[in-house]
């Protein structure tokens, strides 16, 4: 760990008390001009330093600059993002996290990036991953249940995501099964859960969350900018990274908690709550087959349940079926 790193462990550990130079230059094993310059230094990166005269040094304000340290401090959960990587720019946080698996990572480990240059969705779709501008990240899970319930993890995050964007953000995010968040019909957030899994046994789940925070609606390639929004196009102002994700961080922890031990149904009321288009007719086509339908909401299984223009219910499982808003 290097000098600069104790350093702000040290002052960050003790958060309402004044550290004196001479104190801190004899935990560190440097002179206190040494000290001095390091808190320059901090100030430059956009820590808020406090410096008294006879009493010493705090930290008054922390960077909003994603970095393990800055993700670390004040991260309320257990185990998710107690291990992290952090990069500025990576082709995709998935692609780390399965090579991170691969080598043993452990539950909770967490990948995120400032910038994807192949960000990727479902069926290798691509997702758009500006620099900067919002919370890619990707979450290795060593769940103990059997493989077939893995498409509930995607609808466990898309609740979460939905109930921290309305309690953070203060908007009405809606849910599209089984993967998209929008808000007025355009897409904020995106998941993709990508399983490993041998003899009946889940070997590891990635679980990778795109979500576009600050962009302004120019700043989307021009394919998107119908289809596409961001949290500061739907509420007028830009948003902390560093907070939300660790709220997304913590409300995850505690709804993945809740989930293992009481099983879907939690997780089916509070999705049904945010869910997109229930009790409407939508456009659904399976096997290049359009057909009309009810949404009617999800099974006990998250499977999506809809009624057809003859009253017959089906069980829809695939998560490659589209749809789109009815005619009727
Ligand atoms: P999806 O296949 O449901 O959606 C992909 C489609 O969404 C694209 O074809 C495009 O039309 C649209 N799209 C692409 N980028 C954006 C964007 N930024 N905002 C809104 N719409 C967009 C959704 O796949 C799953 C996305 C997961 C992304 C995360 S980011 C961290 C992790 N790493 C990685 O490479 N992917 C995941």
């Amino acid at each position: 760990e290097t000098t600069r790193g104790k350093l702000i462990e040290i002052l960050s550990n003790h958060p309402d008390q004044y550290l004196s130079g001479q104190k801190l230059s004899e935990q560190l094993n440097i002179s206190r001009p040494a000290v001095w310059k390091h808190m320059k230094e901090l100030e430059k990166d956009g820590y808020g330093i406090e410096a008294a005269p006879r009493k010493g040094y705090k930290i008054v304000n922390y960077p909003d600059k994603v970095s393990e340290n800055t993700l670390s401090w004040g991260l309320n959960t257990a185990w998710l993002g107690q291990e992290m990587i952090h990069k500025q720019s990576v082709t995709s946080t998935q692609l780390i996290a399965h090579q991170e698996a691969q080598l043993g990572a452990a539950h909770g480990t967490l990948i995120i990036a400032d910038e994807q240059t192949r960000g990727r969705g479902r069926l290798n779709r691509t997702w758009h991953s500006q620099k900067g501008d919002g919370i890619w990240m990707s979450m290795i899970l060593r769940p103990k249940f059997e493989p077939h319930k893995s498409p509930q993890i995607t609808l466990l995050a898309a609740t979460v995501l939905a109930e921290v964007f309305k309690k953070h953000c203060g908007i009405a995010p809606q849910i599209k099964w089984p993967n998209d968040i929008l808000t007025e019909g355009k897409k904020l957030s995106g998941i993709l859960t990508e399983l490993q899994a041998e003899h009946d046994q889940i070997n590891y789940i990635v679980l990778g969350i795109g979500i576009n925070v600050n962009h302004s609606s120019d700043q989307f390639p021009e394919d998107l900018k119908d289809q596409a929004t961001s949290l500061k196009v739907e509420t007028g102002q830009e948003w902390e990274l560093k907070s939300l994700i660790q709220n997304l961080l913590s409300t995850f922890e505690k709804r993945y908690e809740e989930f293992v031990e009481e099983g879907f149904r939690s997780v089916k009321l509070r999705w049904e709550a945010f869910g997109y288009r229930i009790g409407e007719y939508v456009t659904i086509t399976t096997h290049q087959h359009e057909w009309n339908a009810l949404i009617m909401g999800i099974e006990h299984d998250g499977a999506l349940k809809v009624r057809d223009e003859d009253g017959k219910e089906h069980v829809l499982y695939s998560a490659e079926i589209k749809w789109r808003r009815g005619e009727k």
